[in-house]
């Protein structure tokens, strides 16, 4: 369960229909160009929160089917609707994922106490693994290294995808944890979760540039900071223009020019611009995606 996990992006038409033949196409390219080493399912990065309890199923289903054991999958069921969470954790766990992830509960300012029951409970419900997904930055929950000795105390509990800039709760948990998964969220901070010992990371931009992400990880775990760092600073030269063109419209333009059918984002994301294309193209030759 180590090491670079693409968060899958979902390619939709103009209706908010999966394409499942780019679905198909994207899976493959991340494991045969990318060559990651597992896929994150059903993250934000699949605009998961935007699909229907229909439409996660079929992704979860079409992943696992092109998927055909190759490389990991973690199946992202986390929804502030528990029933629909408890449902998907059971759909993936007959499809054989090998571990569920839950983002945290998000818009009602739940308490910690009720955090836990959500996470209990579908660990409980689905005899499961579980990888918290913690991304304060979208879900406003932010929880003290107290919080997460807690939750961690479940055996069933075996990580977390730590989308953070707090280094120093990153460096406590990883001291105190070393029997633990933990993933890095940012791509574009990569090596200092890499420096602080992360076990891998999941990220949309690994869809793309997976395996500068690998050499990241591993230069790291080799101690060659220094080159690192160089493949740090090209890869962050590329994640700050997608960033400034639209991150997940980006990346799918990107993809197009690659040959992957990438389709569209689910609205209300805005449909790409195409006098920006010319960039894209740009960053396609120029990074040599
Ligand atoms: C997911 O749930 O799809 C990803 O794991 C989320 C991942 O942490 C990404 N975060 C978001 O898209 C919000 C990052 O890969 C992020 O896209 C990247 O670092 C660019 O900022």
């Amino acid at each position: 369960m180590k090491g670079i996990f693409s968060a899958l992006l979902v390619p939709f038409d103009e209706n908010g229909t999966i394409k499942e033949q780019g679905l198909r196409e994207m899976i493959r390219q991340n494991i045969d160009k990318q060559k990651v080493d597992g896929l994150y399912v059903n993250g934000s990065s699949g605009e998961n929160f935007m699909m229907t309890t229909e439409q996660k199923k079929d992704v979860f289903r079409i992943a696992s089917e092109e998927n055909n054991g190759q490389v990991k999958l973690i199946a992202q069921v986390g929804s502030i609707n528990l029933h629909e969470a408890v449902d998907l954790g059971k759909y993936a766990t007959e499809l054989g994922y090998d571990s569920l992830s839950a983002v945290t509960p998000f818009y009602y300012p739940f308490s910690f106490e009720e955090i836990k029951y959500y996470y209990e409970t579908i660990i409980n419900e689905t005899n499961n693994k579980m990888i918290i997904y913690a991304i304060p930055a979208l879900t406003g929950v932010s929880m003290s290294l107290h919080q997460f000795d807690d939750l961690f105390q479940n055996e069933k509990v075996i990580g977390v995808k730590f989308t953070d800039g707090n280094f120093y709760l990153l460096e406590r948990l990883r001291k105190k944890y070393s029997n633990k998964l933990i993933y890095s969220g940012f791509d574009e901070m990569l090596i200092y979760g890499a420096i602080s010992g992360v076990d891998g990371a999941i990220g949309s931009t690994f869809n793309i540039n997976g395996k500068r992400a690998k050499q990241i990880l591993s230069l790291c775990q080799e101690g060659n900071v220094s080159k690192a760092y160089d493949i740090q600073h090209v890869t962050n030269d590329l994640i700050e223009e997608i960033l400034d063109l639209g991150l997940y419209q980006t990346l799918k333009e990107i993809l197009k020019m690659t040959g992957i059918d990438a389709g569209v984002c689910k609205e209300p994301f805005e449909a790409f611009n195409p006098d920006k294309l010319e960039k894209v193209r740009k960053l396609v030759s120029t990074f040599d995606l």
